[in-house]
């Protein structure tokens, strides 16, 4: 082959690489816009630094609290090496939404058998949803390597039954106030 044809050759195979690249980056922009794909957090910004006077996150607001619409909102702090609170109260059955922040690292978490599985940036809050489908305790291990402490750093989530979901007149519910 003389030069010109090697030329031509390797033109050939360049316009093949750059049909396949354009073949793939249309198959991705097209499935994420028609499966409405989209990353599992919300973004939401907050100061990490001031958690303990920010009107949502100050202690006396984490855990559980059910609203109007009978759903649970729980909010949790997650910093190094604990979860706040140690454990969470929701009922089978009610719509769930997690809040969770930090103000320290990265961390996460995961609910084994659920779609529950995020991390929590500084900085950032992440938002999950989930229903419960039975009664029980789940483990919810931080799955993000946080520092030593990292290992010890579970909470649980008790699930009750809907009949023993009585939450407070504030609408509030801790485990030590369900059976
Ligand atoms: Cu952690």
């Amino acid at each position: 082959m003389d030069e010109h044809e090697l030329l031509k050759t390797e033109l050939r195979w360049g316009a093949v690489v750059a049909a396949a690249v354009a073949l793939i980056v249309a198959v991705i922009i097209v499935s994420s816009v028609m499966l409405s794909l989209h990353p599992p957090s919300n973004v939401e910004i907050i100061d990490p630094t001031a958690l303990n006077v920010s009107p949502e996150f100050n202690e006396s607001n984490l855990g559980s609290r059910e609203s109007p619409d009978g759903s649970i909102i729980v909010r949790i702090i997650a910093t190094q090496f604990a979860f706040v609170p140690r454990c969470l109260a929701v009922a089978v059955g009610r719509p769930v939404t997690l809040r969770v922040t930090s103000p320290d690292v990265i961390h996460g978490f995961i609910i084994a058998g659920t779609n529950v599985n995020t991390m929590v940036v500084p900085g950032y809050v992440s938002e999950v949803h989930t229903v419960f489908s039975h009664a029980g305790d789940h483990l919810m291990p931080c799955h993000e390597y946080c520092g030593l402490g990292h290992s010890e750093m579970v909470s649980t989530v008790h699930v009750v039954p809907a009949t023993d979901w009585q939450p407070d007149a504030e609408g509030r519910m801790s485990c030590a106030s369900s059976k």
